[in-house]
């Protein structure tokens, strides 16, 4: 599958605003690509793929997380975390989709987790600084993430953290355990 098959297959699943969302996560993920010499055809479908369950039915997305192999304890968190697990196993089932750095991509692209690799982490910071994105202290991620690759995903993990906190929402244990590995391997 190349880019415009990816985009074509995703497009029919999403809302309008996130087939843009998604497009423009692609721009960003190409360049961040580029400039760190990462694998571009495995970064481009990652990103275009990256929201494809977005929109599930959470009885569904449920309902695979308990017959599939998916850790069970992501039922017990936001359902707003489960897209990317979910993503990952329905673009292998109904895409075809095999290249495992695209599919984990997908899989850890809303909550990272410790020791991402350098496709998870473009995919994971696009995601965070495209540029329709305006969370509270993205443009200073933005400013960092061709200076320091990881130290702009320890920028995003703090603040969604400190977001969440402040919304007294539970986070899940790989968004915690994604932000304690940058912590160590910046300090
Ligand atoms: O799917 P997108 O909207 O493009 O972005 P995303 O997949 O990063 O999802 C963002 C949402 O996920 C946002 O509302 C914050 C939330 N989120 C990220 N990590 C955690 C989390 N929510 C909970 N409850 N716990 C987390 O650890
Ligand atoms: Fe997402
Ligand atoms: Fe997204």
């Amino acid at each position: 599958m190349n880019l415009k098959e990816a985009l074509q297959f995703v497009e029919p699943h999403l809302k309008k605003s996130r087939f843009e969302h998604t497009k423009r996560v692609v721009e960003t993920a190409v360049d961040l690509a580029d400039f760190y010499q990462a694998d571009i055809e495995k970064v481009e479908l990652a990103a275009a793929l990256h929201d494809y369950a977005k929109y599930r039915d959470k009885e569904e997305m449920k309902r695979w997380i308990i017959e599939e192999s998916l850790p069970k304890d992501l039922l017990e968190f936001h359902h707003e975390l489960w897209h990317g697990p979910v993503g990952s196993l329905l673009l292998k089932k109904e895409a075809g989709i095999k290249d495992t750095n695209v599919l984990s991509a997908v899989r850890w692209h809303t909550t990272g987790k410790a020791g991402m690799s350098l496709i998870e982490k473009i995919v994971f910071i696009a995601d965070y600084i495209e540029p329709g994105r305006d969370f509270p202290g993205v443009d200073e991620v933005r400013h960092q993430v061709k200076l320091s690759l990881d130290l702009a995903c320890w920028m995003a993990l703090r603040n969604t953290i400190q977001f969440l906190m402040s919304k007294k929402q539970t986070i899940y244990p790989d968004t915690f355990h994604a932000y304690n590995d940058f912590t160590s391997r910046l300090s």
